[in-house]
């Protein structure tokens, strides 16, 4: 296995150990929230958000403990959204993560109760004092974490897709840009900032994390709609075809799958170029940028 492999792999048990932990199973009445919120959370998914947020907090020295709290509780924000993405409001769909989405395995208001427990328990782990002893660095994590998911970042960027493909409106590139900006890019940026938060990084760190997170957020978006074109149902774990189904324009449908391919490659490779002055310990960040454009799921 490749070091970035192993390193993702790790990442992903570690994140199993600690969400399990988060969100204890319970006997009591209210038990099928709970059960929701761990199906939409456990077991599942690639878990790049969580190694942006533990592989920038390791260039600062941050305990692998405060980052793995901080880190689950982004990828808490994560699954709720998948989880309201997926409603018959929303993407009506059935399959993520290669399962039955949650409203098809529980029912429709417990998939919106879950999506709700799993954003309101996102801000309870942040706020403990477990994730970090320093009240300022647990107020700013919260800060940057509603600003990103919120309506200046991911809830807005989905308000934008739902309007324009309700109102048939042709989006042009820079209008796509802004929206997926929004709608993923602010989810992984947070995630390399969350890393500079805890780390109390200086201001130069952070904005070349910033720089990284933004080329890196748009390669997966591209990446993302490549897969939504050319990718196989059963691998990537959900439904393709949709945006071309749509109708919905996307970097794929108005730059070509070519330029659209060409264009994420450059991507991955201008945002390795911002991590020059982390020398070998931005090695898993570079590698990341590339397989975030190579991936088939
Ligand atoms: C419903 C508030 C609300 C927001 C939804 C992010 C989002 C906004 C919807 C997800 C729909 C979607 C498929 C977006 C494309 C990019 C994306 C977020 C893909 C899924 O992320 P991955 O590939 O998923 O990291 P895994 O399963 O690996 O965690």
């Amino acid at each position: 296995m490749s070091d970035l492999k192993s390193a993702l792999s790790a990442c992903a048990e570690n994140v199993e150990i600690v969400l399990d932990r988060l969100l204890p199973k319970t006997d009591n009445p209210e038990a099928r929230v709970v059960d929701a919120m761990r199906y939409a959370s456990l077991d599942g998914g690639k878990r790049i958000r969580p190694f942006l947020v533990t592989q920038s907090a390791a260039l600062f020295g941050v305990s692998e403990s405060c980052a793995y709290r901080a880190a689950c509780a982004l990828e808490m924000i994560h699954c709720y959204s998948l989880v309201h993405d997926d409603l018959p409001a929303m993407d009506d769909d059935d399959l993520r993560r290669g399962r039955p989405t949650v409203h098809k395995a529980f029912d429709e208001a417990t998939a919106i109760l879950a999506g709700d427990g799993l954003l309101t328990k996102a801000f309870e782990v942040l706020a403990d004092p477990l994730t970090h002893e320093n009240a300022k660095i647990r107020a700013d994590l919260c800060l940057a974490l509603a600003k990103a998911s919120g309506d200046h970042g991911m809830v807005g960027g989905q308000m934008l897709d739902l309007v324009a493909e309700q109102a048939d409106l042709n989006l042009d590139i820079p209008e796509i840009t802004r929206l997926q900006r929004m709608k993923t890019g602010a989810l992984i940026a947070v995630s390399c900032d969350f890393g500079g938060i805890l780390g109390n990084a200086s201001k130069q760190a952070r904005q070349s994390l910033n720089h990284y997170a933004h080329d890196v957020g748009l390669a997966f978006q591209i990446a993302d709609d490549l897969l939504d074109v050319e990718g196989d149902a059963e691998e990537v774990g959900k439904a393709t075809g949709k945006d071309e189904a749509a109708g919905k324009a996307t970097f794929v449908s108005l730059l070509g799958v070519e330029r659209a391919r060409e264009q994420a490659h450059l991507l991955a490779d201008q945002a390795a170029s911002h991590l020059e002055m982390f020398g070998e310990k931005g090695e898993h960040l570079k590698e990341l940028a590339n397989f975030i454009v190579t991936r088939s799921k």
